[in-house]
């Protein structure tokens, strides 16, 4: 397949590029850099050094043999995205390229409307050049859990059949976002449903929970092909964050009481959920929609598992709840459905002591670059 990736120099990005490649697939990323400008004026640099785009292309095809073609420019430009996809004539389009960080959305006025902005940009000229340039391509959406908030009932994968007044209808679940940047994916997939509605594109969506992890297959044949491991309190999740606190010596910060749930998924399960939606397509004027998690955690649990994964390695790891910084239920019920991604396939990869194990090992490796003033959140959302 030819496959663009937009947004290829992301946590999430570089590592699918890699995997698509590995597999034979012939792979352009674009990016602007977008992600790496913002860690460096928010203080918030990842663990680990990454090399520019072209320089991991280059160690990678040293590495293994396989070629990523490279494109930088900025995807909110209706003309760079049109250019790309008349040159790369993609059959899968995988649509990463978002300011992925909600506190940062909720840092101020500028930063909401950057994230507002760019999210909304590329997502709609990513649909405009699809519909105009290559109508049979296959458009997967990367979007959030985070979309439908922590409704009181069972959440759906993407839809919901509803009764009302003795008539029945099936309508997009309902969404209730927890930071503007949760908001802008709620609108992509409005955005996304209308266009599939009117010109029958194919789209994925998917609604992923905060992901963790550094390893890949890809990844772990030269340190510096690692994704961005981000442990600061912008783009770190919250499990990378724990394991380099146990490291750091810094008690774990669950925010308030820690009842919060999520639906949590290693890395390795992203390259795999997204591959196996790009060798089995949405059909023409589908929105296909799935929850791509595999676990549910509160974050005590995962707190706990962080402290004893750290038990296990002679590490003393404290845990403190602090103040919450976001506006969020702390108490609540959470049963999400996942059962689209195993049916195609998925064998999922578990929070386990060994994977804990082996993310603490690559910390303790890198502990001298962990700065613990990127620790404390610097966000509130009040
Ligand atoms: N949390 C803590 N302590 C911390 C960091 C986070 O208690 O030090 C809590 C948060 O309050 C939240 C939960 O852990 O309740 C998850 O937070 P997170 O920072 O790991 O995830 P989030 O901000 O929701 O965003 C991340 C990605 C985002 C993706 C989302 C999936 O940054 O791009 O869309 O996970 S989801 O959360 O399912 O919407």
């Amino acid at each position: 397949m030819r496959v663009l990736i937009l947004g290829g120099d992301g946590y999430l990005g570089w590592p699918t590029a890699m995997d698509f490649a590995a597999a034979g697939h012939e792979v352009t990323v674009a990016d602007n850099y977008l992600r790496r400008r913002i860690a460096e004026a928010t203080d918030s640099e990842a663990l680990l050094p990454a090399p520019s785009l072209t320089e991991r292309a280059q160690i990678f095809a040293a590495a293994s043999g396989q070629a990523i073609a490279v494109r930088i420019g900025d995807l909110s430009d209706p003309d760079f995205m049109f250019e790309l996809f008349k040159e790369t004539d993609p059959e899968t389009v995988i649509h990463y390229a978002e300011q992925p960080s909600a506190p940062y959305s909720m840092r101020g006025f500028r930063e909401a409307r950057e994230t507002f902005q760019n999210n909304l940009d590329v997502t709609f000229n990513c649909i405009w050049a699809v519909k105009d340039i290559v109508p049979n391509a296959h458009i997967i959406k990367l979007g959030t859990m985070g979309e439908y908030g922590t409704p009181n009932i069972d959440i759906e994968e993407g839809w919901l059949e509803v009764e009302h007044k003795g008539r029945k209808d099936t309508f997009l679940y309902p969404r209730a976002a927890g930071s503007l940047y949760h908001t802008t994916k709620v609108l992509d997939t409005d955005l996304l449903w209308f266009y599939v509605r009117t010109h029958g594109l194919r789209v994925t969506d998917l609604m992923q929970g905060p992901v963790y992890g550094v390893s890949t297959d890809e990844a772990d044949l030269d340190p510096r092909l690692c994704p961005n491991f981000h442990y600061d309190d912008i783009f770190g999740t919250v499990v990378n964050r724990f394991l380099v606190q146990a490291v750091a010596g810094v008690p774990l910060t669950v925010y308030g009481g820690g009842g919060q749930t999520r639906g949590y998924l290693n890395l390795r399960d992203t390259l795999q959920c997204v591959r196996l939606a790009a060798d089995q397509p949405a059909q023409p004027g589908e929105l296909r929609i799935f929850n791509q998690l595999t676990e549910t955690f509160t974050v005590n649990e995962l707190a706990d598992r962080v402290q004893q994964a750290g038990q296990q390695m002679g590490i003393d790891v404290a845990i403190k709840s602090i103040a919450n910084p976001r506006k969020e239920k702390e108490e609540h019920y959470y049963n999400p459905v996942h059962s689209g991604l195993t049916e195609l396939g998925l064998e999922p990869h578990y929070l386990s002591e060994t994977v804990l194990g082996g993310m603490l090992e690559r910390i303790i490796e890198n502990r001298h670059r962990i700065d613990i003033n990127r620790i404390m959140p610097r966000v509130s959302w009040s």
